[in-house]
């Protein structure tokens, strides 16, 4: 037995957990961020000064930090993560936004807040939300419909049965998630005897189970069957680590590959068979080839709206679906054929079924067609028009340029996403971080720092826009305490490009969309925010320098690379010059009646178009 309070057998506890699977051991989880109060101090945050194994990190915001955690597991596959403890109230709740954003992401973090006294006889205490109704309530309830698990430890013996509850969680990967363990004040520094068996190591091994040969044989069935198929990636590739396996099977049977954002990278850009994005922010070869294909075989996606371009991306009147998947839940999607399994051991399994099997020769024609048409594109959008300013494309091209094959671009909300979707060029599967589960602006500082904590070999470019920047950028203070290099590039074009352009083709001419003063009108109509992203980035302890030309960049992002530490490149980019949408849609209704006759037209448009949309029975 060993006397301990609630806060340290728990860090005690999280300390001695590891993952493995292929025989690769590490430890789940690399450390603790925290934001001390009152709700966490003289618990979990004592704890955490007595065992230095259970390494502390700092952070500027409780959302943030959660991000950060989300991001380092993706980088490590869902391997390992991080502990997030916080304080009480406000320092909770400031976490649900990024546990949301983990658990839609499908990605596993721990998350500790502080909660009011289980003794109650003092409340309400400092930031206790009151209900007349009942006592058995907190802020922390919140989290409930955001986490996959959800516990609140009244008592120090109930971690015995709650922790392997919530190891169980986090290292399922059906069941992953936001794992929430609200920790009451009083409880955090109560003591009890706990049995050793609790503290010594402890292995969660993830299975990779493989598919029902009798659903491997009808699958196989149907892609023989197939004369036009295709394979739509999703991140359940990468977390599986079944790129080899991919590209073995897309090789053999000739059938083309088109990626989620999260997918995006299952294969290189020049590999032959990579049709590269699909959906509503998906490329002239993704949409032409999905348009008509007869059998879509998903493997590990969750079928968003943006891949299936709101259900009007596959118009093949008797198209059917494959959901290779390890979650049920998605499996059955579009109702598929659900080859319930670990992503690699289903493309293993489906190589071996269909040998022999290639696509019709019209469709690999096809393929090789479509796939020069959209190099060709790429290369006329990311070359730039030779604008004084460069276009949003040319940023890109640049920053892959930069990154070499090894380096990871981050990046989460805003017009960057579509425009990264189409024109990253991918050479490795862990080059494309985009977080668009959740799309939460602010994720990708916070984000990049994570990833060049999982995996500091790498180079690490955030890509931002400048309202995302201005929501969240304190990591970079982070990052500084911490020695991760991390270069940052903000494009800078005066608010929300993106929801700008979205309000335009709904009708509403960018009301509400411009970092604009307000102006004589009485509107936000004035001149344009006077803010020195320079001045502030390096005010956090960045290096940091504006870029004015496509040449500066390319200077710019060069000597970011061999600095160290923080670096801040600003780019105003040209926002004349857009991407455009290749055959793609996506749903945003406009106002069904309206005095304004730009929105008359804008619901015409939409009535006509939204009568694309399908259901997949
Ligand atoms: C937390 C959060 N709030 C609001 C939104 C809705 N939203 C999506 S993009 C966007 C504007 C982003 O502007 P910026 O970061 O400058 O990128 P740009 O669109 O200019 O490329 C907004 C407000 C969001 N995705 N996340
Ligand atoms: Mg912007």
């Amino acid at each position: 037995m060993s006397r301990l309070t609630t806060a340290q057998a728990l860090v005690r506890f999280l300390a001695c957990q590891f993952c493995e699977r292929d025989g690769v051991e590490e430890r789940l989880f690399a450390g603790c961020f925290g934001i001390f109060g009152h709700g966490n101090v003289a618990g979990v945050g004592q704890a955490l000064q007595e065992t230095p194994a259970l390494r502390y990190y700092q952070s500027r915001n409780e959302q943030a930090m959660v991000h950060t955690a989300a991001a380092y597991a993706r980088m490590k596959n869902r391997l390992s993560t991080f502990a997030c403890t916080t304080s009480v109230g406000p320092g909770a709740t400031n976490m649900i936004t990024a546990a949301a954003g983990a658990t839609i992401n499908r990605l596993p973090v721990l998350l500790l807040p502080g909660d009011i006294f289980a003794r109650r006889n003092v409340a309400p205490v400092l930031q206790q939300l009151e209900s007349e109704h009942s006592q058995d309530v907190s802020v922390n309830d919140c989290f409930r419909p955001v986490s996959r698990y959800w516990d609140r430890i009244m008592r120090p013996e109930q971690l015995t049965t709650a922790l392997p509850e919530a190891m169980r969680v986090l290292t399922s990967p059906e069941q992953t998630g936001t794992v929430t363990l609200c920790l009451p004040e009083d409880v955090q520094a109560e003591a009890h005897d706990y049995p050793d068996a609790l503290f010594e190591k402890r292995v969660w091994r993830v299975p990779r189970p493989p598919p029902e040969s009798d659903l491997v044989a009808r699958a196989a069935e149907l892609i023989r069957a197939a004369v036009r198929p295709l394979v739509v990636a999703g991140g359940g590739v990468i977390y599986s680590d079944a790129t080899p396996a991919l590209d073995a099977f897309a090789r053999a049977t000739g059938i083309p590959v088109a990626e989620s954002q999260a997918g995006k990278g299952s294969l290189p850009f020049d590999h032959p068979q990579s049709l590269g994005a699909v959906g509503a922010t998906g490329t002239l070869a993704g949409n032409r080839i999905a348009a008509d294909a007869d059998l879509v075989i998903g493997i590990g996606t969750r079928w968003s709206d943006f891949t299936t371009a709101s259900k009007t991306a596959f118009q093949h009147p008797a198209v059917r679906f494959i959901n290779v998947n390890i979650a049920d839940f998605d499996a059955h999607k579009h109702a598929g054929l659900p080859l319930r399994a670990d992503a690699r051991a289903a493309l293993e399994a489906l190589s071996a079924a269909v040998r022999g099997y290639q696509v019709p020769r019209a469709h690999a024609e096809r393929i090789a067609t479509v796939r020069a048409e959209w190099d060709a594109e790429v290369e006329r959008l990311v070359s730039g028009a030779g604008t004084a300013r460069p276009s949003q494309a040319e940023v890109i091209g640049a920053v892959n340029a930069a990154a070499g094959p090894k380096g990871v671009v981050v990046c989460a909300a805003g017009s960057l996403p579509g425009d990264l979707h189409k024109l990253w060029r991918p050479r490795d599967p862990k080059s494309y971080h985009l977080e668009y589960g959740y799309s939460c602006m602010g994720y990708e500082v916070a984000g990049g720092l994570g990833v060049a904590m999982a995996d500091p070999d790498r180079p690490v470019f955030v890509m931002v826009g400048d309202a995302s920047y201005l929501m969240m950028s304190g990591e970079i203070v982070t990052a500084v305490q911490e020695g991760v290099k991390l270069t940052i590039v903000l494009i800078d074009n005066h608010g929300f490009g993106s929801i700008g352009s979205l309000s335009e083709s709904v009708g509403s001419a960018r009301f509400g969309c411009e970092y604009r003063a307000r102006g004589a009108d009485g509107q936000l109509s004035g001149a344009a925010l006077p803010i020195d992203y320079v001045a502030n980035a390096a005010s956090l302890g960045a290096c940091a320098v504006r870029a004015t030309s496509a040449r500066d960049l390319a200077t710019a992002l060069a000597e970011a690379k061999s600095a160290p530490g923080v670096s801040v490149v600003v780019v105003e980019s040209d926002p004349s010059l857009k991407v455009g949408g290749y055959d793609s849609w996506w749903d945003v209704p406009p106002a069904e009646v309206s005095t304004m006759d730009a929105v008359k037209a804008a619901r015409a448009a939409w009535e006509e178009a939204v009568k694309k949309e399908r259901d997949y029975l």
